[in-house]
């Protein structure tokens, strides 16, 4: 772990040079979109109990509490843009130097900011899905009430990964093949607290790759990472992109 402060001019080479970048966010990168975070001092979890909000148990019990609590959230990222974070990472994939996103986040952001290949592992907080027949569908605003399917009337969940719930496995075997390719790895913006993700910068790692954090704070797999950038991500990525000066070579 290289705790020394970190030049950001080296790690910009190591981008620059990357042949298989791949970047991790969490909500940490839309904090300065204005969405909350789940943790920390104004995190969601600070007021509302995951266990009643985000389980298949606490949507079974009381579906309208859960969707009062999705569309309040909707409503809230409706008014919310990409940052110059989610905006440098799509400027990258355009130039050919970002291969992929693995992301936690459900606001969508990434895919606003023109970034196409986006792996949203948590789901979306724009689509529905029917608890029944499996029917989805995408909202235009935030729900005004619990959706009903139109195909046969059964109650429609965000479909989002909620707490006790396995990660979609076609969107995982895809993951997985990023981590064990790429060469270098951005953790950007996340706690690193919840699993499955939580695990992908140390599988990345024991592929051979170069993992470099990004976040406000040290967190529990800094020690384990190559380097940990100290900063805002709005504020460290497009610094970052000054010293990257990349020529796609195909
Ligand atoms: C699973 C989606 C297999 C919906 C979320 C017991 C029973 C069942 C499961 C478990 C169990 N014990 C453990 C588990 C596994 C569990 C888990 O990991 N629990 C944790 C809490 C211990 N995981 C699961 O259940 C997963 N499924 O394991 O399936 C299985 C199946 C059955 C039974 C067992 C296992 C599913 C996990 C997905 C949960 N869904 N949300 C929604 O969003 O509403 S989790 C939620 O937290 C978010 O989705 C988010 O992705 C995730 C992680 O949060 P972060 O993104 O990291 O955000 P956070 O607020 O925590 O941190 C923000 C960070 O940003 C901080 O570090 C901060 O310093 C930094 N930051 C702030 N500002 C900035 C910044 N950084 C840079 N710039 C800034 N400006």
């Amino acid at each position: 772990m290289n705790m020394k402060p970190v030049r950001l001019d080296d790690v910009a080479q190591l981008i620059n040079d990357a042949k298989h970048l791949v970047a991790l966010t969490g909500a940490g990168i839309s904090k300065e979109s204005n969405v909350p975070t789940f943790r920390g001092p104004d995190g969601l979890w600070r007021n509302y109990d995951v266990t009643k909000l985000a389980t298949p148990q606490a949507f079974a019990e009381n579906p309208s509490l859960v969707w009062e609590w999705y569309s309040w959230r909707q409503d809230l990222i409706s008014k919310c843009k990409p940052n110059p974070a989610h905006l440098t990472l799509a400027k990258w994939e355009q130039d050919g130097l970002l291969k992929s996103i693995i992301t936690q986040n459900v606001d969508g952001l990434h895919r606003i900011a023109g970034s196409k290949r986006v792996f949203e592992i948590h789901g979306n907080i724009w689509i529905t899905k029917c608890t029944d027949c499996g029917f989805k569908t995408e909202l235009s605003e935030p729900a005004t009430h619990i959706p009903i399917c139109p195909d046969c009337n059964g109650l429609m969940r965000p479909d989002v990964v909620w707490f006790g719930e396995s990660l979609d496995i076609l969107t995982m075997r895809y993951v997985e093949d990023e981590l064990t390719t790429t060469d270098v790895m951005l953790v950007i913006g996340t706690s690193a607290v919840v699993q499955p993700a939580a695990s992908f910068p140390l599988i990345a790692k024991d592929y051979g790759a170069t993992v470099i954090e990004v976040n406000i704070e040290p967190t529990p797999i800094t020690q384990i990472l190559d380097y940990h950038i100290l900063g805002k991500a709005g504020e460290v990525l497009p610094t970052l992109d000054t010293f990257i000066d990349h020529q796609d070579p195909d």
